[in-house]
């Protein structure tokens, strides 16, 4: 690193220091060598170019298709790879999972950290939550961890997801951020309040990817070795402690550095400061999750952790940047239904859907084939028998192995070990039908969050990022918020009235002043 440049800045200096090719001569995308390349094939030196340059048009054809289509959502990220370690026995107790099996155990992993509203040039500090993307290489298979940075959610029923995502990104007739829309949906929706008061408080802009908790966020269940389960949540703790950007900085920072939170890891993991997570679990059994004061499968709320303590299972820790950043980072694919034997779902509805979604949208933005991709790639044998075919097969397609079963003529064929843990329905027990959940409980904890959680600067912060935001909005719909706020807690309501009313005064100060003008 020469002085004072980042190895971010360094990094073609480095490149050419560290891993300069052979020389050799340049060639087409079919290997054939090429005698010259800097000038267009032309009838005279001012004439038309000709069909036959085929080097040109090979050139312009495949920039054509350079882009594939970006994430719906979180589509500005940064990637990295590490290692899970385990390091106490205790979660053998809940899950057979061969990831936990030893302390000591280390499996290989890849993580990509996002922000979730803008596109894949948006500003790394803008307010929003965080994703937190992991993924473990098992040896029995692809163990997803799709998370936030946050333990809970907007929503609790997936129908409400698309239109949520289209009211936190752009008009469709200005394509501007619309503060009508994003109010209007949130203040119709009681359930998002939680989430929405951490957006609004410190923890909605964190600094960088490397100073922030990553939560699995839903319920899972988890099963042992005796064939017994339970319900658990993941939480992944920064061992870099916890920093957030203050709004003003924030800002100021999405101008001059929008690209600040993945310079941030670059750096980091390239100077060999590795990042690193401690990960826990919180279990409930199933007897207690029957008569839960609320539906402990519900993602807006948390699980206390007085009533279900954390309990250490291992650590995380990011030592290698990607060598490419499409090949591995803009072409990763993640999804909550790649789980392993141990590893199962809950009635969770969100959960549930996005079971569905994301190998969805990984089929349409990477094609059927997206699990050949090497950073998505398996790392244990693959005996999918009867996958086969299909767009960029580029993997050997399982050779003359049989594509059907059951067959004869080769010994591969489920085992009953690895078969899903049944369970009761007594979760879920009533009438279909399609439930209204806007009356549950959509208050104890943002209360709890407003009153114990934060201190006093953070309420003040809090109540000036969300007036401010809101001051955007149409009048009735800073009232509806009022209310809902004032619902919550008195105080909570008062303080955002307040900046409203303040920045009021202040844009009719501006307005008399222009008039004047
Ligand atoms: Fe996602 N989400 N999501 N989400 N999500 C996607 O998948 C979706 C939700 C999260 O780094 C998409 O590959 C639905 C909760 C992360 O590649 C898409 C619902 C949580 C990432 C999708 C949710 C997340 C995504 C877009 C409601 C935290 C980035 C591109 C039922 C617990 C992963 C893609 C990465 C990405 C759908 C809600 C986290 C469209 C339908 C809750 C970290 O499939």
């Amino acid at each position: 690193m020469s002085d004072n440049r980042t190895p971010a800045e360094d990094q073609l200096k480095n490149f050419k220091q560290l891993h300069q090719p052979k020389p050799h001569v340049l060639t087409t995308i079919e290997g054939c060598p090429v005698g010259e390349k800097f000038n267009s094939m032309t009838i005279g030196p001012r004439g038309p170019i000709v069909l036959q340059d085929i080097k040109l048009i090979e050139e312009l054809a495949h920039f054509d298709r350079e882009r594939i289509p970006e994430r719906v959502v979180h589509a500005k990220g940064a990637g990295a790879y590490g290692y899970f370690e385990v390091t106490s026995p205790e979660i053998r107790k809940y899950c057979k999972a061969a990831v936990f099996k030893d302390v000591g155990k280390q499996t290989q992993l890849f993580i990509r950290f996002s922000t979730v509203g803008g596109e894949s040039g948006s500003a790394d500090t803008a307010r929003d939550p965080r994703g937190f993307a992991v993924k473990f290489y098992t040896e029995e298979g692809n163990w997803d961890l799709v998370g936030n940075n946050t333990p809970v959610f907007f929503l609790r029923d997936p129908i409400h997801f698309p239109s949520f995502i289209h009211t936190q990104k752009r008009n469709p007739q200005t394509h501007l951020k619309d503060a009508d829309m994003f109010w209007d949906f949130l203040s119709s929706r009681p359930e998002a309040w939680h989430q929405v008061s951490f957006l609004f408080s410190d923890r909605g802009t964190p600094d960088g990817y490397r100073h922030m908790n990553g939560y699995g966020s839903h319920t899972f269940m988890l099963v042992n070795s005796d064939g017994h389960p339970v319900w658990a949540k993941f939480h992944l703790k920064t061992n870099q402690g916890i920093k957030n950007l203050d709004a003003k900085l924030a800002d100021e920072l999405a101008g001059k550095d929008p690209d600040y939170a993945i310079r941030d890891l670059y750096n980091a993991i390239s100077s060999g400061d590795f990042p690193s997570w401690s990960f826990h679990v919180q279990i409930m059994t199933f007897e207690q999750a029957k008569d839960f004061r609320f539906n402990p499968f519900d993602l807006t709320k948390v699980w206390s952790h007085k009533e279900f303590p954390l309990i250490e299972v291992g650590k995380v820790v990011l030592n290698k940047n990607p060598n490419n950043y499409f090949a591995e980072v803009e072409q990763s694919a993640f999804s909550p239904a790649n789980l392993v034997p141990g590893i199962e779902p809950s009635p969770d509805k969100m959960l549930q859907a996005r079971l569905f979604s994301y190998p969805d949208t990984h089929r349409h933005r990477l094609g059927a084939n997206y699990h050949m991709i090497p950073v998505n790639k398996a790392r244990c044998p693959v005996y999918a028998l009867s996958y086969r075919d299909g767009p960029m097969c580029v993997d050997g397609n399982l050779g003359g192995i049989p594509n059907y079963l059951p067959n004869s003529f080769v010994n591969i064929k489920p085992n009953p070990i690895y078969k899903e843990c049944p369970y009761s329905a007594q979760y879920f027990i009533g009438d279909m039908d399609r439930y209204e959940s806007k009356d549950d409980d959509n208050v104890t904890q943002v209360r709890e969050f407003w009153q114990k959680v934060l201190n006093e600067d953070e309420r003040n912060r809090l109540a000036v990022n969300m007036g401010t935001n809101l001051s955007a909005a149409q009048s009735f719909l800073q009232l509806r918020v009022i209310d809902l706020l004032k619902n919550i807690d008195q105080d909570y309501g008062s303080r955002v009235e307040k900046v409203i009313k303040g920045h009021n005064k202040l844009l009719l100060y501006y307005l008399k002043l222009n008039i004047r003008n």
